[in-house]
This record gives C-alpha cells, sequence and structure tokens, in this order.
C-alpha cells in the first residue's frame, strides 16, 4: 500500500461513526459542527498513543471529513501540515516541518519558563513557519490544547501568535448531580433540576442514554470540568446501592465519560455500613466500620480503576453522619479518606452542616454561624485526602450572601468553593440569570482585606493542592441541555472559571457567544453578539433588583423556591428569616448586638460588616437590622432603594425581552422560540415580585414611593 492509500484508509476509518452535533435530539450547545469549520479546513498531524489522543483523533477526523481538511496519525512518510498536535515524549517522526514546529514549542516552553513541564493537563501553543504546533505531556493536554484550538478558529493559525502556555489553575474542576436514581417524592428525578429528567437516571434505573452521556462529556472537556459526582448528595435507598449492588450502573457512565478525561465520583450515605453491610454502627472509629470501607472501596477500584472518590453530605437536613456516634466531621471524612488513599481517590465532605429545626423565636441561633462554628475547630484534623467542601456563602446559593467565613478559616486544611450553576434562587432556568460576574466576585474576594490572598488563591492552594471548585449542575434531558438555552453560558463559564478563576467573565461569555453562535453562520454576527451581551452581562444584577433586597435572601416561595414568598419562610424552622416590622428590616449578625457572625472574618472584614455605616449596600440587611429611613451609601434610603430597584429591574427585563425579539430571523427557530417564551415568563415573574415586595414593604413601613408609582 503506497502513502496515498494509507491515508485515504486512515480517512474512511473515522468519517463513518455519526458527526458529534448532528443528533435531533439534542442542541449541540457550544459544540456546534461549524465552531470546527476552521479546524475541520486544516492539515493536521496528530502524534502519539493514548485513549485521549484517540478522542482528539476522532475530533479532528470528523472535522476535516466535513469541512474537507485532511488528518495524520504519527505518519511514516512526509506530509505537509498546518496544525501539529504531538505529545511531547512521542518518538521523531521523519518530518522536517513537522520536527520544526515541535521544536518552536519546546523552544516557547523554556522561554515561557517555570521548569517547562506542562503536568497532566496543560499545553504549549507556538508557531513555527507555516505551521501551528500544540504540545502536551499527558493526552488530556492535547485534547484541551484542541478545544483551545477550535476556540481560537482562524487566530490559531495566525502567523504572528505569540506562544502560550495553559495550565489549569485548579486540578479538579468538578460538577455534582443531584440527580435521583428513583424519582424521589417531592424533589423528583433530580433535586433542584430545572432541565427536565436525569441524563443518567430514569424512574429507578439507569437510563441507558450513554451516547448522550458521552456527548455531555465531551461538552464538559471543552470547557475544562473533569469530575462529576453522579447521584444527588441526598442519598436515599436506591442511590445507597450504587456502592454496591448497583455499582456496575456508575461503571458504564465512567466508561462513556473516559475518553473525556472525566472522573467519576459518588455520592455515599455515611450509614452505608449499615444500609448496605448489615452492621450494627456506621461509628467512624469502629474497626468493623473502617474494614468494610476498605473492602467496599477496593471493590469500587477494581471496577473502576480511575474511581474519583465519595461525596458525603453528613449531618445535615437529616442525612446520618458521624454526629450519631458522638463523633465529629474529621473523624467522618477520614473514615473514608483512610479507604481511598491506597487507591488515590478523595472525598468531599460538605460544610453544608447547619440546625434544620430551628425555632423562629430564638434569634440567637444563626444559621449562617453554623458552617464556621462546626468545621474552623476541626481545622488541621483532616487527612490530606479530603476536601471540605464549602458553599460559597454562608446560608445558601442566595442572589447575594457575602463569601463563607469558613473559606479564610481553615488554613490547613484543603478547601473546594461550591457553586450552584443550577439556579435554584436565580430564577430557576426560567429567567436569564447570567451567574459569571457573581462567581468572578466571589473568587475575586480577599478575605484578609483588600490586596491579599482571594479566594481563587485558596481553592488552588499552593501547588494546585488546593480543594478546586465544584458546583452544582444544571442539565437534564432537556432538548437545550438546561431549559433556557442562554442557562448553557453558566455551564460554560463554570468550567472555564474553574480552569482560570481569574479570568474575566464577560470575555468567557464572549468565548461562548462565538461557540454558540458561530459568526460565520449568522447573518449579522455583530448584532447577534451585543445583543447577547446587553441581555445577559448584567442579568445577575437585574434578577438581583427584582428579588429580595440588600443581601437579605430568601422571600421565595417555600419547598421549590420559585417566585416571590416574602414572608415564606419567616415562621419556619429553617433558619431564613429577614425580621421585617413596621419600624425596619434584616438580620443584625454584628458582634455588638447580634448573632456575633461578623466576626467570625478576619479583621478587616469583620470590622468593616461590623457597623451598618461601614457594611457594602449590597450586604446591608444581612448584617443590619436598620430602619426603612437608613440612608444607604448610595445616598438612597433603604425603603426608596427598594422600590427603586424594583421598578427598574422590572423595566431592565421588559428591555430584555424586546432586544430578544431583534433577533428574530437571526439564530435557531428553535432557539428563538425557547428563550422568548421564557423571557415571557421572566417579565410575568419579576413584575409579581415588583408588586409583591414593594407593596409588603409599603404596607409595613406606610412610607410612600417619593415617585408615586403604582404600589398596592
Ligand atoms: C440537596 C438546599 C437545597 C436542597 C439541597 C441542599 C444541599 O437546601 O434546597 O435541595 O439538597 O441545599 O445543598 O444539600
Amino acid at each position: 500500500m503506497n502513502a496515498e492509500e494509507s491515508v485515504e484508509l486512515e480517512q474512511l476509518m473515522f468519517v463513518e461513526e455519526p458527526m458529534d452535533g448532528d443528533d435531533p435530539r439534542v442542541h449541540p450547545a457550544w459544540l456546534p459542527p461549524e465552531a470546527f469549520r476552521s479546524l475541520g479546513a486544516r492539515r493536521v498531524l496528530l502524534h502519539g498513543e493514548g485513549l485521549l489522543v484517540d478522542t482528539v483523533l476522532n475530533e479532528v477526523s470528523r472535522a476535516c471529513a466535513r469541512y474537507g481538511g485532511r488528518v495524520w496519525h504519527s505518519p511514516s512518510w512526509d506530509v505537509d501540515v498546518d496544525l501539529v498536535l504531538a505529545l511531547r515524549d512521542a518518538g521523531e517522526l521523519p518530518n522536517p516541518s513537522v520536527e520544526a514546529a515541535r521544536a518552536a514549542g519546546e523552544a516557547a516552553l523554556v522561554e515561557l519558563g517555570d521548569g517547562g513541564t506542562l503536568g497532566d493537563e496543560g499545553f504549549v501553543l507556538a508557531r513555527a513557519g507555516d505551521v501551528t504546533a500544540v504540545l502536551a505531556d499527558a493526552p488530556a493536554g492535547l485534547l484541551y490544547g484542541l478545544f483551545h484550538v477550535v476556540r481560537l478558529c482562524a487566530a490559531a493559525f495566525d502567523p504572528a501568535r505569540p506562544p502560550e502556555r495553559h495550565r489549569p489553575a485548579l486540578r479538579r474542576r468538578m460538577l455534582n448531580h443531584w440527580d435521583n436514581v428513583a424519582v424521589h417524592p417531592v424533589m423528583g428525578q433530580v433535586e433542584r433540576g430545572y432541565a427536565g429528567g436525569s441524563i443518567f437516571w430514569q424512574d429507578g434505573r439507569p437510563r441507558g442514554d450513554l451516547a448522550r452521556v458521552r456527548e455531555y462529556g465531551r461538552l464538559l472537556a471543552s470547557c475544562g470540568v473533569n469530575a462529576i459526582s453522579v447521584n444527588n448528595v441526598n442519598v436515599a435507598r436506591t442511590e445507597a446501592l450504587l456502592l454496591t449492588e448497583r455499582l456496575g450502573d456508575v461503571a458504564e457512565i465512567a466508561d462513556a465519560l473516559r475518553p473525556y478525561g472525566i472522573r467519576v465520583h459518588l455520592s455515599v450515605s455515611f450509614a452505608a455500613p449499615v444500609l448496605l453491610g448489615g452492621l450494627a454502627t456506621a461509628d467512624p472509629l469502629d474497626e468493623a466500620v473502617r474494614a468494610w470501607w476498605a473492602a467496599t472501596t477496593r471493590r469500587v477500584y477494581d471496577r473502576i480503576p480511575d474511581f474519583g472518590g465519595y461525596l458525603v453530605k453528613a449531618d445535615s437536613e437529616g442525612q446520618p453522619g458521624p454526629f450519631t456516634y458522638g463523633r465529629d466531621h474529621a473523624d467522618g471524612a477520614n473514615l473514608l479518606a483512610e479507604a481511598l488513599a491506597p487507591h488515590g481517590g478523595v472525598v468531599h465532605w460538605r460544610a453544608f452542616v447547619y440546625n434544620h429545626h430551628q425555632d423562629w423565636r430564638d434569634r440567637s441561633t444563626d444559621r449562617a454561624r453554623a458552617a464556621y462554628d462546626h468545621f474552623a475547630p476541626l481545622d488541621g484534623r483532616f487527612r490530606t485526602n479530603v476536601v471540605v467542601q464549602v458553599k460559597f456563602g454562608p446560608v445558601d446559593f442566595q442572589t447575594r450572601e457575602p463569601v463563607s467565613p469558613v473559606l479564610a478559616a481553615m488554613p490547613a486544611t484543603r478547601l473546594a468553593v461550591e457553586l450552584q450553576v443550577t439556579q435554584e434562587y436565580t430564577g430557576q432556568q426560567r429567567h436569564v440569570c447570567h451567574l459569571g460576574p457573581w462567581w468572578s466576585e466571589v473568587l475575586g474576594f480577599a478575605p484578609w482585606g483588600p490586596g491579599g490572598r482571594t479566594i481563587a488563591d485558596v481553592v488552588t492552594g499552593e501547588s494546585a493542592a488546593g480543594g478546586g471548585m465544584v458546583a452544582v449542575a444544571n442539565v437534564g434531558d432537556d432538548l437545550f441541555w438546561t431549559g433556557h438555552p442562554l442557562a448553557q453560558a453558566n455551564l460554560y463559564t463554570f468550567g472555564r472559571l474553574a480552569w482560570d478563576p481569574r479570568r474575566d467573565p464577560t470575555a468567557i461569555l464572549d468565548e461562548w457567544i462565538t461557540l454558540t453562535f458561530p459568526p460565520s453562520a449568522t447573518a449579522d454576527a455583530d448584532l447577534v453578539r451585543r445583543t447577547l451581551h446587553e441581555i445577559m452581562d448584567d442579568s445577575w444584577r437585574t434578577y438581583e433588583r427584582y428579588t429580595a433586597p440588600l443581601g437579605v435572601g430568601f422571600m421565595v416561595n417555600p419547598g421549590d423556591h420559585y417566585g416571590p414568598g416574602v414572608d415564606g419562610y419567616e415562621y419556619t424552622r429553617w433558619g431564613t428569616y429577614h425580621f421585617a416590622d413596621r419600624d425596619g428590616v434584616g438580620v443584625d449578625r454584628s458582634r455588638a448586638s447580634g448573632t456575633g457572625f461578623a466576626g467570625q472574618y478576619p479583621p478587616y472584614w469583620a470590622q468593616v460588616y461590623e457597623s451598618p455605616e461601614t457594611c457594602p449596600d449590597e450586604l446591608l440587611l444581612f448584617f443590619h437590622h436598620v430602619p426603612y429611613g437608613h440612608v444607604l451609601h448610595s445616598g438612597s434610603t433603604v425603603i426608596q432603594h427598594i422600590y427603586d430597584t424594583h421598578f427598574a429591574g422590572v423595566e431592565e427585563v421588559t428591555a430584555m425581552r424586546r432586544k430578544w425579539q431583534t433577533l428574530t430571523g437571526m439564530i435557531d427557530p428553535s432557539v428563538y422560540e425557547r428563550v422568548a417564551e421564557r423571557l415571557d415568563e421572566q417579565v410575568r415573574c419579576a413584575t409579581e415580585w415588583r408588586d409583591q415586595i414593594n407593596t409588603y414593604f409599603f404596607r409595613k413601613s406606610g412610607v410612600p414611593d417619593e415617585r408615586g408609582r403604582d404600589i398596592y
């Protein structure tokens, strides 16, 4: 067989597979075939071996088959190429221009400094003559490098492009699925899921659509996610069995995701030794319990050698935990960590622990304090393969909360910050609420004072050994993955921020727009880009304006957490109160006269938050109970601020809807229609929020709107 025939054969091997992005059951999200046009029109040489190298080969082959390019895998003859994707330790090729490109990549690495290593996931991109080279130490690096080239489009082939090196700031970039295997009578198939059913489970069984799981892995890898947990942190009987009898179901998911470099983790029940093992106790210090976890974990690794580890919600909202046995969270976490350690696994132990049977009459108990009170004293006691996973705020994924003080209180512990991509409290994927700016604010917060280390630094840790970033996922079996097509951007943004927590969220959004609505397939690309930015950039602040004011939180309907319910949680056991009366509103969390929560911060912020005079406006009611006439730093009174922001919020949503209408006929009609429907609902719901909040506070305070607008 001559060289040309061999090339044809190599190409044929790959074009027979179905094209990604062609499956009519599912929207291609940010990886439509068109996004691969630039890559697919090139001559590409791939060099190296491994499962993920095969994935890269498949991706490139499909793109080339579609757009007329060519691909060679480690050819033993000379070829002209535009792009080389090579493992650094793969042998020399008899191809001078390819070797020159590789040498340019190596030289770039030396020039960029830092020891010249790229690690398990990094890559370098450099130009040599007419060739772009992407080099990596390991196959995952090549996969991430490939998606980088896709994002860059033609810019990846710009002769003037300077060399660049990329490595993820965080080792673990993880999504948690709150998917139930068996449909929960209240929470359904996916707890806090707003995108249909689960992509993994259906009515007590695996869903069996592994092609979709694989497609999901592809989307995640392309934005940088490398780990997922596949079942809800609230572990019921059926879900507990995933650890033992039903481990095969987890293994199938792991097999589908492995080609995209994604490791699978499992939420487990702390009571598993009793529930599944028939032991009389789950006491973490009991020898039989330790042996049970060790043996069970060994069996997990026999079946799934690259298994990531366990995720645990213990002693929280009714889940079992070490408190039953008079032990603490370090005892509990270390038990599982010990079982995982020989296999390289980690335990993610959640810090979301509080009293969910609080008496609303008791003002001395403060849910915001709980995680710190439980966990800060345990600093230094966790094994090195424990990651304490801390919700970003002290309460519960609200639209606005201060950053959790736990993140500054455990220097001797690996900490991960937990975000919520699923929009439980931020519009439930019926409202446009782009969360990138909020997450960036959280990650950029400097708990020890301005200019000091940030939350991004904490979760990165020394030599990237921190706990990383975790988020509750927002996808389901919906045609658009996320219910609201624009909520795909939140998932994408999470992945990109987890890769680099210091990136500008607007730039990330821009990247998402370019991929999802490729300019080459759009009649007026500038209009589409501009309109999406206008709708999405500030949408989190818009959402904040028409919902609970000034950081006070909640005010949602109890149970489903959608829509306004100002007093919905006021007299409940959940510890989520606003204390509005005829004189004022807010929670006194100062040290001087309140719950003392402000004192959980390092001195700079403890002092800032302590006084209503220095507390930032947006958090005023989180930290203080103030009269309606209290004057904010903005110059407005609290009551007038409430009225103004609520009127403004609805106007902004109405404007969003108008702007969206300018895209009629410009984009995929099914996307257009779905977003249009949801914007109608957003306008309706925002109006309801405005009227209920304004009316509530007008009735409480008796203070009229100084602009005389309609309040009921
Ligand atoms: C999985 C909130 C949600 C619960 C969720 C819990 C958690 O309270 O409303 O549905 O349970 O957080 O994070 O564990």
